[in-house]
């Protein structure tokens, strides 16, 4: 049994690079503090087409919505439509006016996301060392809100792991690390500077819509996998963000030693990497494979949602 004998993240990652601190003790943008007006600039000049791609997936899509295991997709609700006005208790608007209102009702983590930095834990701590018993209720602090106020602007570079792989998509559990995104960025001719928003083409998720819930049976995303070297890779590169077609950024259990979701401790919690998941690439990576432009302008504000775990988003890149 894995979870039995893998170890504790406060032991696996005790030596591990962290971040706390070097933007101050109330941080919560953490690695976003590399982006500023020079990386927005930076990135406003790699805009040569004007070519637009949104990355956000449909919520709602008839073909069904990726979530992690556990939680559900949003739903919406319409409230108001054009046979709401027939009936007698119908408002009635001067001059005649009708309008259609709808709900929804999702998980912040429900579609294309950003995660807030005090998403995860461990060990009682937050980013930036913050109390873990600040989320109760609500999270007080390191939520999404600092995030979303800020904006996220950036020189984006899209690594194609699947095309570079030769694959449709990457497999069940199937794992790379930076020497792989290294390798994957000189097959396309585009070379990694500091401070890039990374993303990462699987395709993973084209197993959802073509297998339905059997999708979910033995589930182990492909990714990223832990090792110490990638996580002081991601230091040393001051990576602010980090954005995946995947439910979860990376492989969802490491193959070495059972640990779940260990990068979303080693770089969100303690480096502040800031995480943007289950994106839809295909449109933006058949470009870049069509022109073999893989560095473009990427955008990016999540909703304001007070105290938020996360919230959805839709980026937009520029090319
Ligand atoms: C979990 O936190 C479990 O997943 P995600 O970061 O994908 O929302």
């Amino acid at each position: 049994d894995q979870t039995v004998t893998a170890p504790a993240l406060g032991d696996l990652l005790a030596e591990a690079p962290s971040n706390w601190g070097k933007w101050g003790p109330d941080d919560e943008v953490g690695s976003l503090n590399y982006l500023g007006p020079e990386q927005a600039v930076a990135a406003a000049a790699l805009v040569r087409s004007g070519k637009v791609f949104t990355l956000q997936r449909l919520i709602g899509d008839p073909k069904g919505d990726p979530v992690w295991p556990g939680r559900s997709p949003a739903v919406r609700t319409q409230i108001m439509d054009e046979a709401t006005w027939d009936g007698a208790e119908a408002p009635q608007f001067p001059g005649g006016l009708h309008y259609a209102d709808d709900k929804i009702d999702a998980f912040l983590q429900g579609s294309t996301q950003y995660d807030a930095l005090g998403h995860v834990w461990y060990d009682g701590k937050l980013w930036n060392g913050f109390d873990a018993r600040t989320t109760v209720g609500g999270m007080d602090v390191a939520s999404v809100e600092p995030i979303a106020q800020r904006g996220v602007v950036g020189r984006g570079v899209l690594l194609d792991m699947a095309r570079f792989r030769g694959k449709d998509h990457l497999d069940t559990a199937e794992t790379f690390d930076h020497t792989d995104l290294e390798a994957c960025a000189a097959a396309q001719g585009v070379q990694l500077r500091p401070r890039d928003v990374l993303l990462i083409r699987t395709n993973y998720l084209q197993l959802f819509f073509e297998l339905g819930d059997a999708f979910y049976e033995g589930f182990c995303e492909p990714g990223l996998q832990y090792s110490p070297e990638l996580v002081q890779w991601f230091a040393d590169n001051e990576i602010p963000n980090l954005v995946t077609d995947t439910i979860a950024n990376e492989v969802t259990t490491d193959q070495n030693n059972g640990v779940a979701l260990t990068l979303h401790c080693a770089l969100m919690r303690n480096l502040g990497v800031v995480f943007t998941e289950i994106t839809d690439l295909e449109a933006l990576a058949a470009d870049c494979a069509a022109d073999g432009v893989y560095e473009f302008m990427y955008t990016a504000a999540p909703l304001k949602i007070a105290q938020g775990s996360g919230a959805p988003v839709n980026p937009v890149v520029v090319k």
